[in-house]
């Protein structure tokens, strides 16, 4: 059985991938000196200049990007390349204010689909499989490129998207997929489903590639068990392409990096100290074939561990530990990205005090968000019928604004408890890291 994607590039001894990444990343920064205004005031801001890049090594003398330089630069400011060598984006499932745009030549497209195709093939996938991508497609990037990577590998591909439970299982069965792509939380809604209609025995899935949110070693052993699959992690973000930038092999433990095409870092999130390899930190990429949307030593925010030692599977990249939280405070609710800010600025727009705590949970694995507020001494005095059409116009307002619906309680007054240091708006029951 074919075992790589790209044997000669995944087994690559590692000194001759640093000579890689160096020529590659010595060639982008001369790119996006040359190509983006915005790069340049960056690294001219830090006294740098494309002459002091001579390799890997001095990767830490360029400046960080962040998701702040992103809205910054919103929509074009980053783009490198002509608009008329562009030919697709894609956006975060985040929401209208901090949408993130990504841009693609039809060679970044190209590179990407094979990030996918490597982790398809590294879970066993062939031109005998039927692949169900059941993630979304459209501006979010899952659906597009495990469908991209799945044409590369030969797949019969299945472009299903998410949602429409009955009939992805009804396609599962009939058409004998062996591959699933999803979100975990939707695998295994997809499992009970299966289950609750007796079509567990008619499954012939060997293996789901499951990402793009956080989810425990307990939800693989179960989704696993359910499904009678092999449940493997992928990890990805728009920034960088989407999915594929590391995915897991059959050793199951811990994501390879597609170290040709992004040089990973783990800093120190308030220093920012570049750490050693086993440190825990946040995550830095630096995307070094990308021609239309570069990203230059972008800070991820996920906090993780990078590893180095050797894997069984044969394959030299490094490898990520499934993300272990954020340093920043933004949610993934249901695979949409939420901030906690967003969910104040609704309120307050909408004449509501900024008394309220947000409330996350999984149940039946899908998350729920409930949003408590605390109503003020005059509203708290109206008829049960009015608040609860006051709380609907909030619950339409928040779906305006995140794309995804919450639930909306109104509380009395002072009913919800003060701290007496940071005020504690989050609480997410669902233990994920
Ligand atoms: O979630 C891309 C993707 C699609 C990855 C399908 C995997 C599968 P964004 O919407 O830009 O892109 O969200 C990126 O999601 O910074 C992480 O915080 C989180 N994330 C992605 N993959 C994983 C994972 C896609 N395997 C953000 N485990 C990232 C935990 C993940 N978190």
């Amino acid at each position: 059985m074919k075992r790589y994607f790209h044997p000669e590039i995944e087994t690559m001894p590692r000194e001759q991938l640093r000579e890689l990444q160096s020529e590659r990343l010595v060639k982008q920064i001369r790119h996006v000196w040359d190509n983006v205004p915005y790069y340049r005031n960056k690294m001219e801001e830090k006294g740098v200049t494309p002459d002091d890049i001579h390799g890997v090594e001095d990767l830490p003398k360029l400046p960080f990007l962040s998701k702040a330089d992103l809205r910054d630069a919103y929509p074009y400011g980053l783009c490198a390349k002509p608009l008329s060598e562009c030919v697709r984006i894609q956006s975060t499932s985040g929401t209208t204010g901090r949408r993130v745009v990504a841009f693609y030549t039809q060679h970044d497209i190209d590179l990407w689909e094979d990030c996918c195709a490597r982790a398809i093939t590294a879970v066993g996938g062939t031109n005998e499989d039927v692949c169900q991508v059941c993630y979304g497609y459209g501006l979010f990037t899952g659906g597009p490129g495990l469908n991209g990577g799945s044409h590369k590998v030969g797949c019969l591909t299945l472009p299903m998207s998410s949602g429409n439970t009955e009939r992805q299982l009804q396609f599962m069965t009939d058409l004998g997929a062996t591959i699933l792509c999803c979100t975990p939380s939707y695998a295994a809604y997809l499992a009970e489903s299966a289950i609750e209609s007796g079509l567990c025995d008619k499954l012939k899935l060997k293996a789901g590639i499951f990402g793009a949110e956080a989810w425990t070693e307990e939800m693989r052993h179960d989704i696993e068990e359910k499904l009678g699959l092999k449940a493997y992690d992928i990890y990805g973000l728009t920034e960088l392409s989407g999915p594929g930038v590391a995915f897991e092999c059959e050793e199951q433990r811990g994501m390879h990096i597609n170290e040709d095409h992004f040089i990973a870092e783990i800093i120190d999130p308030v220093t920012e100290e570049v750490l050693p390899y086993g440190s825990k930190g946040e995550l830095v990429f630096t995307a070094i074939t990308k021609e239309a949307f570069p990203m230059i030593r972008y800070r991820t925010r996920d906090i993780c561990v990078l590893r180095d030692e050797p894997c069984s599977c044969g394959r030299t990249h490094i490898r990520m530990s499934k993300p272990m939280g954020r340093s920043d405070d933004m949610l993934i609710i249901r695979g949409v990205n939420v901030f906690p800010s967003q969910i104040e600025t609704v309120l307050l727009n909408n004449g509501m005090p900024a008394n309220y705590q947000i409330v996350v949970d999984r149940v039946n694995n899908t998350d729920t968000l409930d949003v408590e507020v605390e109503m003020t001494p005059e509203t708290f005095s109206d008829t049960v019928a009015e608040i609860s059409k006051r709380e609907n116009e909030l619950v339409n307002a928040l779906r305006a604004m995140l794309g995804i619906t919450a639930r909306v309680h109104l509380v009395a007054p002072k009913s919800i408890a003060r701290s007496e240091g940071k005020a504690v708006r989050v609480i997410d029951k669902r233990k994920l890291y």
